[in-house]
C-alpha cells in the first residue's frame, strides 16, 4: 500500500490498523531546536479521542504516546521523530461477520477491490483511529509554527445536520463536546444526538477552520497551490465529501464587484479568497470548510452483497460516532497545521532571501469562515 507519506520537506508518514498492536508515525524533516515532550501532545490527543463524551465512539483508548526518537535532551534534532500509540481497547470480534460482507457506504468494499486481501477489523487501515497519528504529527507543526510566526488554527463546528449555530462564540467552542461556537445551544444537541443514537442511524456536518497569522507567500503555483494543498489534505479526512476555500460555492452566485477584496492601505477591505490568491497565502485569515459525510457503520441493517456476490443482510456491530464530524475539528485543524508547515519549510528553501516586498497589507481579522 503506498502513499502513506503526507508533506515533502515535514514529511509524515503514518502505519497502523485500528485493531493491530499499535499504531505510529515517522515525522522527518522537522526543523532542530524545538522543544518536545510527551505532555506536549496530552491536549490533542485527548480533544480527538473518543472518550471525551458521550455523544461519540464509547471505544476508550488511552493514547499513551511515545517519543522513540528525534529528541534528545528535550528538544528535537532535526533526525526522524517516531511516535507510537499502543491500541489498547481493540474488540476484533465485533467485525468478525463482516470478514466476507461489506458495509454499504464503506471503505470495505473498494479496499477488498483493490488489495484481494484486507484487515476487517475496524476497517483495519481505513479507520479514522488512523487520524490520531496526523493530530499528533501536527503537535509539532502547531508548536513550530505557533513560536516562529504566531500560527494559530482554530476550528469548530458549524452544522450537525441542519442545525447550525444561531450566534458564533470562538471563545465557547473548547467549552463543549461538540466543538460548537453556540454555547446556548448544546443541550439542543445533546438532545439530537441521543434520539439520533437510539434510533440506530448517523448524520452528516461540517467544520470550518481559520488559520490566523499565516505569513505572505506561502504556496508554490502551479502545481504546489496553498488553496489545491489544503482541499486535497482536508479531503483525505476519513468521511469527507466536500471542501471550501473561502467563499468556496457561494462564489458561483456571486458579482466580481462582491467577491473581489479590495485593498486600501489600511489593508483587505473583506475575504471571500479566504486567504489565497493565485495558490499563494495573502496574510489574511485562511479559511476552509470541510463536510463529513454520515458515518456508515449502522446497527440498522442494510442490504449488501459477500465477496462471491451473493445477497446479505449486514448489522454493524461494536463502538461507533453516530457524527463522526463532531470529533473532526482536531483533525481538520491538524490537516491544516501540516500543509502550512510543509509550505513554510519549502518557501524558506526556495524564497527565504527574498524578505518582506512592498507594499506589507496588514491581515484583515474576521470572525466565522
Ligand atoms: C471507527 C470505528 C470505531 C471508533 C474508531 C473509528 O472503532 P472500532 O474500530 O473499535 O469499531 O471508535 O475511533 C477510534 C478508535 C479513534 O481512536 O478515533 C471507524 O470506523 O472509523
Amino acid at each position: 500500500m503506498g502513499s502513506n507519506t503526507f508533506g515533502r520537506l515535514f514529511a509524515v508518514t503514518t502505519f497502523g490498523e485500528s485493531h493491530g498492536p499499535a499504531i505510529g508515525c515517522v515525522v522527518d524533516g522537522c526543523p532542530p531546536g524545538l522543544a518536545l515532550a510527551a505532555e506536549d501532545f496530552l491536549a490533542d490527543l485527548e480533544r480527538r479521542s473518543s472518550g471525551r463524551s458521550r455523544h461519540v465512539s464509547q471505544r476508550r483508548e488511552a493514547d499513551e504516546l511515545k517519543i522513540l526518537s528525534g529528541v534528545f535532551e528535550g528538544r528535537t534534532t532535526g533526525t526522524p521523530i517516531a511516535l507510537l500509540i499502543e491500541n489498547t481497547d481493540a474488540r476484533p470480534k465485533d467485525y468478525g461477520d463482516l470478514a466476507d460482507r461489506f458495509r454499504p457506504g464503506h471503505a470495505d468494499y473498494t479496499y477488498h477491490a483493490k488489495y484481494g486481501h484486507r484487515d476487517y477489523r475496524g476497517g483495519g487501515r481505513s479507520s479514522a483511529r488512523e487520524t490520531t497519528m496526523r493530530v499528533a504529527a501536527a503537535v509539532i507543526a502547531r508548536k513550530w509554527l505557533r513560536e516562529r510566526f504566531g500560527v494559530e488554527v482554530r476550528g469548530w463546528l458549524s452544522a450537525i445536520g441542519d442545525i447550525t449555530p444561531g450566534r458564533f462564540d470562538l471563545n465557547a467552542v473548547e467549552g463543549n463536546a461538540f466543538f460548537w461556537p453556540d454555547p446556548d445551544q448544546v443541550p439542543e444537541l445533546e438532545d439530537f444526538i441521543k434520539r439520533l443514537r437510539k434510533s440506530g442511524d448517523s448524520v452528516g456536518a461540517r467544520v470550518d477552520v481559520m488559520a490566523t497569522g499565516v505569513p505572505r507567500g506561502l504556496g508554490e503555483p502551479v502545481y504546489g497551490k496553498l488553496d489545491a494543498e489544503l482541499a486535497g489534505a482536508l479531503m483525505g479526512i476519513n468521511a469527507v465529501k466536500g471542501v471550501e476555500i473561502g467563499a468556496g460555492f457561494r462564489s458561483v452566485v456571486q458579482l466580481g464587484t462582491e467577491h473581489r477584496d479590495e485593498i486600501t492601505p489600511e489593508g483587505f477591505q473583506g475575504n471571500q479568497a479566504g486567504g489565497v490568491l493565485g495558490g499563494i497565502s495573502t496574510g489574511q485569515p485562511l479559511t476552509a470548510s470541510v463536510a463529513f459525510k454520515p458515518a456508515s457503520s449502522l446497527r440498522l441493517p442494510a442490504r449488501s452483497v459477500d465477496v462471491h456476490g451473493n445477497p446479505v443482510q449486514v448489522v454493524t456491530k461494536g463502538r461507533h460516532d453516530p457524527c463522526v464530524g463532531i470529533r473532526a475539528t482536531p483533525i481538520v485543524e491538524a490537516m491544516v497545521l501540516l500543509v502550512l508547515m510543509d509550505q513554510v519549510l519549502r518557501h524558506r528553501a526556495q524564497c527565504g532571501d527574498v524578505g518582506e516586498v512592498p507594499p506589507v497589507i496588514p491581515g484583515t481579522p474576521q470572525e466565522g469562515a
